[in-house]
C-alpha cells in the first residue's frame, strides 16, 4: 500500500473528500502504526528520564520527518488539493511544560531515539496542561488548554500501579506516546494518569477545588502554588509520578533478570531538576519492601540516580516543610530522616544538611548526596554551581560535578520550522548535517560568496513575510517585513528582563516624539506567559500591551517602531517566530539564566544575538567570535559581587540618569494611564525604582548603546548576511545530539 492508500483505509473515503481534521486523524494512525513497527527491543541497560514536564509540542510533522515520510505525504496532500500546513493546524498542541526545562526534555527524547539509545521518558499526563493565555484589557487571562481528543498520541495501556497517599489509595494508569528517532528506532514517553480525574470541576478561568485529589491530581501542570493547598497538590503530583515510575523501573529490570542488587547495571535514572527527587526515597522504600536492607538499598539507589540542576534562582530550588510531607507521603519521612541523619553524622557543615533547623527538606541536597552525578546545563552555570551556589557540596564531592551544555533538536528547530533554510543547506553543503550537526561548518566556505549571502537574505525575507501573514490572520496586527524583526520570546520573568527591552522601547518612542528619527524601522516582538500568581510579571505584560496600543496607533511613531505581543506563546508559535528573526534578544541578568535554549534556536535560524554574557550565550559568543554577536552588560562576577555586597541601588540610577528617569517616569504618564491600569503600572514603576532585584537599570546604558550598534549593522546587508551565515555554521555544537552523546559518555554508559 502506498501512503495515500494507507491514509484512505483509515479515512474510509478519499483524501480529497476528507476534512483537515479527518486527515490529521488518519495520518496520526498511520504514523503510530509505523512507529510501533520500529519499537526497540530492550537492551540490558536503559535510561529513564524522569521529568514533571515534557513540552513535546505538536507531533505529526516531526514524527513524519523522523519516519522519512514527510515529503511523500506533503506531495500526496498537494495532489489532492490539501495543504500540509492546514493539516498541522488541526492538531492541538499538548502543553505539558512551562518553558525551557520542559522543551529540553522533549529535545532530549528526540535525540536519545535518534542516536539509537534505549531511553524512555517518565512523566505525568496533565489533561489541561499549562494554561492558555488570552489578552483582555491589556492583561493576561488564563484559561484551560484541553488537548486530549478522541484521537490522540496517547496509547492507553493495561499497566497500572497502586500509589498510596496518607488516607488515600489510588491506581496510576500508564499512557504511552511513541518517540520516533530520526531514521532510527522508537522509544517511549510514559505518562501516568488517574482514571478518576474530572475536567468538569474547573470553573472560572483555571480555578478548581484543590482538595479533591482524586478529581484534580493530573488536571493541570503546576497549578497555582501561592497557597498551601496548591503546594500540597504539587507534592501529590510529584509523588504520584515517581512512585509509579519507580514501580515501572523495578518491574522492567526484574523482568530482564535484575536481582535488584545489580540495579545500576539495568537502569540509570536522570532526575530532571528537583521535581522528581522523591524517586530516591521512594526507590529505597520499595527495595526495602522487597526485602533489601536499608544500607544496601541506599547504596543501590545512589549508584542509579543522577541529577541535573537547571537554575541558581533561590525560589526555583524546591524546599518542602517536613509537615507537608507528613500530610501527603508520611511513608517517606522516616527514610528522609535517615538520609539526613547519615549526612549529619558525616559532615558538620549545616548548609549541606537535608532537613534544616526549620524542619524544611532541601530536595536538591537529597539528589546531590544520594546521586552519583550532578550536572549544570551550560559551562558558566556549572562553574557558578561549583564556585558559589553549591560550593559546599563541590568541596565534598568534586568528582560528581560535570557540565552538559544544553542543546536543541535540529529536526524540529531547523528541518521542520525552516524548510527554506534546510533546503538551501541541502543544496549548498549536502544533507550530512542532519545526522552530524558539525557539518554545518561547511557553510563557512561561502562566507564571502555573494550569491549564497543573497540567498540567505531572501530566505529570511520570505520567512518574515510568512510571519506577517500569520500575525495578521491570528491577531489582526499589521507589520512590515521591511523592518528589523527584533524578537524576545521566553517565559516572562524579571531575571529575563523583558522590562529592559520595554524601557528601551519607551526611550525610542520619546526620541521619535522629540524629532530624533531612527536610522532603521524596527518591529519589537514579544511572546511570554507569566505564572498566574507572579504579580510583577503580569504587570510587565500589561506594560508591553499598553505600549503596543500606544505606539502602533501613533502615526508619528509607527513608521519607525511597532510593538507586537504574541498571544499564547507556545511551541507552535516559536516555530513560526524563530525563522523570521533578525535580532535575538537574550538579555537576562548575567549569572541568572542557567543556559537558555531559545538563544540556540535563533542562532541556528540565522538570527544575530543581542545578549549578556550569561548561560549558553557565553558559548555562542566563543563559537561565533566578537564580530558576529552583540554583547553588553555587567559580567556574572560583577553581578555576583553586587549581590554579595548588597550595593546595587536602583534609585541612584533612576535619579542620576536622565534617559532612565524619563523612561521609568513614562510608565505612569497620562498617555499610558489613558490606556492601562494605574494599579499595575504604578506597582511596576515602584518596583523598578525601589527594588529592581534583577538590576535592569544597571545595564540600561550598555544595552541601549549595543542595540543601536546592532540596528546600525543591519543596514549593511552583506555584512549582516555574513553574520547570519557564521551563526548558522557554528550552531552545530548546540545540537541536542551532541548533548546526549555527552550524557551517555559521561553519565549513562548505555
Ligand atoms: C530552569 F529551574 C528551572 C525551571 O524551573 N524551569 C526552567 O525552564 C530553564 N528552567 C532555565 O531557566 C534555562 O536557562 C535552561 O536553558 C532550561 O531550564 C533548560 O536547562
Amino acid at each position: 500500500m502506498n501512503i495515500q492508500e494507507k491514509v484512505e483505509a483509515y479515512l474510509g473515503k478519499t483524501v480529497a473528500a476528507a476534512s483537515d481534521k479527518e486527515i490529521y486523524g488518519a495520518l496520526l494512525s498511520v504514523v503510530q502504526e509505523m512507529a510501533a513497527e520500529k519499537e526497540r527491543t530492550d537492551s540490558r541497560k536503559k535510561l529513564y528520564y524522569i521529568s514533571a514536564e515534557f513540552l513535546i509540542g505538536k507531533l505529526l510533522s516531526n514524527n513524519m520527518i523522523n519516519l522519512g515520510i514527510y515529503e511523500e505525504v506533503k506531495e500526496m496532500l498537494e495532489k489532492n488539493g490539501k495543504d500540509i500546513c492546514e493539516i498541522e493546524e488541526a492538531e492541538p498542541e499538548p502543553s505539558l511544560g512551562n518553558g525551557g526545562l520542559g522543551r529540553l526534555a522533549a529535545c532530549f527524547l528526540d535525540s536519545i531515539a535518534t542516536l539509537g539509545l534505549a531511553g524512555d521518558g517518565i512523566g505525568l499526563n496533565y489533561h489541561l496542561g499549562l494554561f492558555k493565555q488570552e489578552f483582555e484589557d491589556h492583561l493576561q487571562k488564563e484559561t484551560p488548554n484541553p488537548w486530549i481528543e478522541e484521537k490522540s498520541w496517547l496509547k492507553k495501556t493495561d499497566v497500572t500501579y497502586p500509589v498510596s497517599f496518607k488516607g488515600l489509595n489510588v491506581s496510576a494508569r500508564m499512557y504511552d506516546i511513541e518517540v520516533t528517532g530520526y531514521n532510527n528506532k522508537t522509544n517511549k514517553l510514559h505518562l501516568f494518569d488517574l482514571d478518576s480525574v474530572d475536567e468538569t470541576i474547573v470553573e472560572d478561568g483555571i480555578d478548581f477545588n484543590k482538595e479533591d485529589i482524586e478529581k484534580n491530581l493530573t488536571l493541570f501542570l503546576y497549578p497555582d502554588d501561592s497557597d498551601e493547598q496548591g503546594r500540597l497538590l504539587r507534592i501529590y503530583q510529584q509523588y504520584f509520578m515517581v512512585s509509579s515510575g519507580a514501580q515501572l523501573i523495578l518491574d522492567e529490570c526484574t523482568a530482564k533478570g535484575c536481582t535488584l542488587y545489580d540495579l545500576p547495571d539495568y537502569a540509570v535514572i536522570q532526575i530532571n531538576d528537583t521535581h522528581p527527587t522523591m524517586v530516591i526515597p521512594e526507590l529505597i522504600r520499595l527495595l526495602m519492601e522487597r526485602g533489601m536492607d536499608m544500607d544496601d538499598a541506599i547504596d543501590v539507589v545512589s549508584r542509579t540516580c543522577a541529577y541535573t540542576n537547571h537554575t541558581i534562582l533561590a525560589e526555583a530550588l524546591e524546599k518542602w516543610p517536613v509537615d507537608y510531607l507528613k500530610k501527603v507521603v508520611p511513608q517517606l519521612v522516616p527514610i528522609i530522616e535517615v538520609l539526613d541523619d547519615k549526612v549529619r553524622r558525616k559532615y558538620e557543615d549545616e548548609s549541606v544538611a537535608i532537613i534544616d533547623r526549620n524542619d524544611t527538606v532541601h530536595m536538591a541536597h537529597i539528589d546531590i548526596h544520594y546521586g552519583f552525578s550532578v550536572n549544570g546545563v551550560a559551562a558558566l552555570h556549572t562553574e557558578i554551581l561549583k564556585d558559589s551556589e553549591l560550593n559546599n557540596f563541590y568541596r565534598i564531592y568534586p568528582e560528581k560535578f560535570n557540565n552538559k551544555t544544553n542543546g536543541i533538536t535540529f529536526r524540529r528547530w531547523l528541518i521542520h520550522c525552516n524548510p527554506r533554510l534546510s533546503a538551501f543547506l541541502d543544496r549548498t553543503i549536502g544533507e550530512g548535517y542532519k545526522k552530524d550537526a558539525a557539518e554545518l561548518e561547511k557553510l563557512l566556505k561561502y562566507k564571502d560568496d555573494e550569491k549564497v549571502l543573497n540567498e540567505l537574505l531572501a530566505i529570511k525575507y520570505e520567512n518574515k513575510k510568512d510571519l506577517c501573514t500569520y500575525l495578521k490572520a491570528t491577531q489582526g496586527i499589521e507589520i512590515s517585513p521591511d523592518t528589523i524583526f527584533d524578537i524576545q520570546v521566553k517565559r516572562l520573568h524579571e531575571y529575563k528582563r523583558q522590562q529592559l527591552n520595554a524601557l528601551y522601547i519607551i526611550d525610542k518612542y520619546l526620541e521619535i516624539k522629540a524629532g530624533k528619527i531612527p536610522s532603521a524601522p524596527v518591529t519589537a516582538i514579544f511572546g511570554a506567559k507569566a505564572a498566574p500568581a507572579y504579580v510583577i510579571a503580569k504587570d510587565i505584560i500589561h506594560l508591553i500591551l499598553c505600549l503596543q496600543e500606544l505606539i502602533n496607533n501613533d502615526p508619528e511613531v509607527n513608521k519607525y517602531l511597532r510593538v507586537v505581543m504574541v498571544e499564547n506563546y507556545n511551541v507552535t508559535k516559536a516555530g513560526k517566530l524563530i525563522p523570521a528573526c533578525d535580532i535575538s534578544e537574550q538579555i537576562s541578568l548575567a549569572s541568572k539564566e542557567a543556559s537558555g535554549t531559545g538563544n540556540m534556536k535563533f542562532m541556528l535560524n540565522g538570527a544575530v544575538t543581542l545578549g549578556t554574557e550569561d548561560g549558553a550565550n557565553v558559548e555562542i559568543h566563543e563559537a561565533v567570535g566578537d564580530d558576529n554577536i552583540f554583547v553588553f552588560g555587567a559580567s556574572s562576577s560583577e553581578v555576583i559581587e553586587h549581590y554579595a555586597k548588597a550595593d546595587y541601588v536602583a534609585k541612584d540610577y533612576y535619579e542620576e540618569n536622565e534617559a532612565i528617569k524619563a523612561a521609568v517616569d513614562f510608565i505612569t504618564s497620562d498617555e499610558m494611564l489613558a490606556i492601562g491600569c494605574e494599579e499595575n503600572l504604578a506597582r511596576l514603576q515602584k518596583e523598578l525604582i525601589g527594588k529592581d532585584w534583577f538590576m535592569t537599570l544597571l545595564d540600561f546604558d550598555s544595552y541601549k548603546e549595543t542595540k543601536e550598534k546592532a540596528l546600525a549593522a543591519y543596514a549593511d546587508r552583506k555584512v549582516w548576511a555574513k553574520m547570519a551565515l557564521v551563526n548558522i555554521a557554528k550552531a552545530g555544537f548546540f545540537s541536542s545530539d551532541r548533548t546526549i552523546e555527552e550524557y551517555n559518555r559521561d553519565i549513562w554508559h548505555l
